[in-house]
């Protein structure tokens, strides 16, 4: 979830769809839709049990009463809490988590409150993962009942106070080529710190570049699409459109009649490399006589991650045909950095069929 892009109304669809129990944890709950969705589950038989921060009262203090009055579990989450790794207290729950059967639990960076919800970036996860799940709930139950506990790690959760700062450390220390940062506030015991935007310096230990092949199943020869994107009947092992190599090939078209084919892959450039380089070999063969008209054409280009085109690489047509294969390249180094998209879009027009056969694609990078 990418908030407040995408609203909160998935937030509201998970706990409306619990069918045993309910346990958040919350730092600051202010939203009444919310508070009613989980008055209404305890009233439906759901188990609700909600913890509180115990600090911020003046803005909880609503919520409790009402999920109280409601017949929800509601506690605020104690001030004496102490967990028992390396004797450290603290007072703040600033833990913000639903799990909902047990089984589902999400994760938000941002509070319950609809006081911010416009104006506020924050992220959500939704974690399935049965180890992930298990600690939040094991600490749920600690937490809820007051009790001191060291929660386990799961697969991909990691807890303060307790191992956070180690694993945050090793994440940062094992960026290779590029390390992006968003976060509100941060402070280290290094004396770095800084609010709303700062930067860390990276010094990857082994060179600039790994190099390396960006693109997946890039012959086709798993036989499906993954992890490229291909509309219907474009991953080809007839022999009508033989392949470059292998077995098969992606063959865009070849109906003629009025049709649009599309071949697309996601792919992250690394920043950090002195080249980038889209190729591909592609065969093209039509049943168009014109010698001045592009009637059928194959466009290659570069999208963002919000599909808008970045780039028209080139635009090839029933005048390009060739007999066999012909291997095209292109620098991708305008993209380095980025989160892209390769997309192949072959269209014909309502008659006379031209064939784009693309095999052996590559984005090497060195
Ligand atoms: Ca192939
Ligand atoms: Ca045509």
């Amino acid at each position: 979830m990418i908030l407040p892009d995408q609203g909160e109304s998935a937030i509201y669809n998970f706990v409306n769809s619990a069918t045993k129990s309910i346990d958040m944890t919350i730092y600051e709950l202010r939203d009444t839709t919310l508070v009613n969705d989980l008055v209404n589950k305890e009233k439906a038989g759901v188990q609700v049990r909600v913890i509180l921060n115990a600090q911020h009262t003046s803005v909880n203090g609503a919520a409790y009463s009402t999920l109280s009055a409601g017949g929800v579990g509601v506690t605020y989450s104690s001030s004496a809490y102490v967990y028992t790794h390396q004797n450290s207290a603290y007072v703040y729950t600033h833990q913000k988590t639903i799990t909902v059967d047990g089984t589902k639990s999400y994760i938000s960076t941002g509070n319950f409150d609809t006081t911010y919800y416009s104006t506020s970036r924050d992220y959500g996860v939704f974690d399935s993962d049965s180890a992930d799940v298990a600690a939040i709930e094991q600490v749920f139950n600690a937490d809820y009942a007051k009790t001191a506990i060291t929660p386990s790690v799961g697969t991909d959760l990691v807890w303060s106070p307790t191992d956070s700062q180690s694993h945050l450390l090793s994440l940062i220390n094992g960026a290779q080529h590029s390390l992006d940062v968003e976060e509100e506030a941060a402070t280290d015991t290094t004396g770095a710190n800084g609010s709303t935007t700062f930067t860390w310096n990276v010094n990857p230990s082994s060179g600039k570049c790994t190099p390396n092949q960006l693109l997946g199943n890039p012959g086709f020869e798993t036989g499906s699409a993954a992890p490229w994107s291909a509309s219907s009947g474009v991953i080809n092992s007839s022999s009508s459109e033989p392949p470059h190599s292998g077995s098969w090939d992606a063959w865009l078209d070849g109906y003629g009649t009025t049709h649009t084919d599309t071949l697309s892959q996601a792919v992250t450039i690394p920043s950090g490399c002195s080249s980038y380089q889209l190729s591909f070999w592609l065969h093209i063969d039509t049943a168009e006589t014109t010698t001045t008209s592009a009637y059928d054409t194959l466009s290659v280009q570069i999208l963002n991650s919000s599909g808008t085109v970045l780039g028209t690489l080139a635009t090839y047509s029933n005048l390009d045909h060739i007999t066999g294969y012909a291997q095209h390249t292109f620098d991708l180094s305008a993209y380095a950095g980025q989160n892209v998209t390769l997309r192949f879009t072959g269209s014909e027009d309502y008659e006379l069929q031209t064939s784009f056969v693309i095999d052996d694609t590559a984005i090497n990078i060195s």
